[in-house]
């Protein structure tokens, strides 16, 4: 997925802010673009967007970030770089448009800090629970689909592609079972924001129980306010 993209008109409900996690192919590029249709037929405006990345200081924080000679850099470093890109995303992209009263869909947002540096990395979950206040105040998703497998099913699609295998994609597969372990912890601590999704099964399969997701919050969603986010 490129970098933001969206039409903006200011509508009458506000903004809803809408994440897709999961380890490394776990299908989440793959299922945006019907999640994308879904929305547009039901008249919303949208911008679709990515993390890290998402605007244009921010993609050049990607490249850093997913180089396989950046392979050194601390996990501070990595951590800081990972917030500075977010901070640059939510200013130029995420927030103008939920104030515009788009809807914002992002490939990856802050529970993959959790989970890669707090998971993977071994990274104090309270130290970026404080970037996380400090760059995002309140903000958090109204909707995270959690796409769900064994990270030995996500790291054979994701590195039988073509391609160059990026900095991340590279690690061990502990790195990934720690990872996916602090996701489902967060979805169980938070089952009104997260909905778990089985990634391991077909394409049409994980693509309906998304659609499914989506509909109902969004059924909810234009029927009233935004529900208090966790914490
Ligand atoms: N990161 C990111 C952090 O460490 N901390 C952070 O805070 C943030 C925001 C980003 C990297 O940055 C790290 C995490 C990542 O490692 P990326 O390239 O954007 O790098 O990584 P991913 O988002 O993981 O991208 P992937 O492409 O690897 O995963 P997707 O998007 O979940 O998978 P997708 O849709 O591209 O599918 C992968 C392959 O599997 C096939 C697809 O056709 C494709 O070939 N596939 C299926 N095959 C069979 N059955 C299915 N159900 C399939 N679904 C997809």
């Amino acid at each position: 997925m490129g970098v933001a993209h969206s039409s903006l008109t200011a509508g009458p409900d506000p903004g809803r802010f809408i994440t897709l996690e999961g380890i490394e192919g776990a299908g989440k590029s793959t299922q945006l673009s019907a999640l994308e249709r879904l929305l547009r037929e039901r008249g919303l405006e949208l911008v679709t967007t990515r993390e890290p990345g998402g605007s244009p200081f921010a993609e050049r924080l990607r490249a850093l970030l997913l180089d396989p000679h950046s392979n050194g850099m601390s996990a501070t470093t990595e951590l800081l770089l990972l917030f500075a890109a977010r901070a640059e995303h939510l200013e130029k992209t995420i927030r103008p448009a939920l104030d515009a009263g788009a809807w914002v869909i992002s490939d990856r947002f802050t529970d993959a800090t959790y989970a890669y540096q707090g998971g993977g990395r071994g990274v104090d979950l309270a130290s970026i629970a404080l970037l996380e206040d400090l760059v995002q105040g309140p903000l958090r998703p109204d909707l995270t689909l959690l796409f769900d497998l064994p990270p030995a099913v996500g790291l054979a699609r994701a590195r039988g592609r073509p391609g160059v295998v990026d900095r991340f994609e590279s690690e061990r597969l502990s790195f990934f079972e720690a990872a996916r372990a602090v996701y489902l912890e967060r979805a169980q601590a938070c089952p009104e924001r997260y909905r778990l999704l089985d990634a391991s099964l077909s394409l049409e399969e994980v693509r309906a129980q998304a659609l499914a997701a989506t509909s109902d919050f969004l059924d909810r969603a234009l029927g009233g306010p935004p529900a208090e986010p966790c914490p």
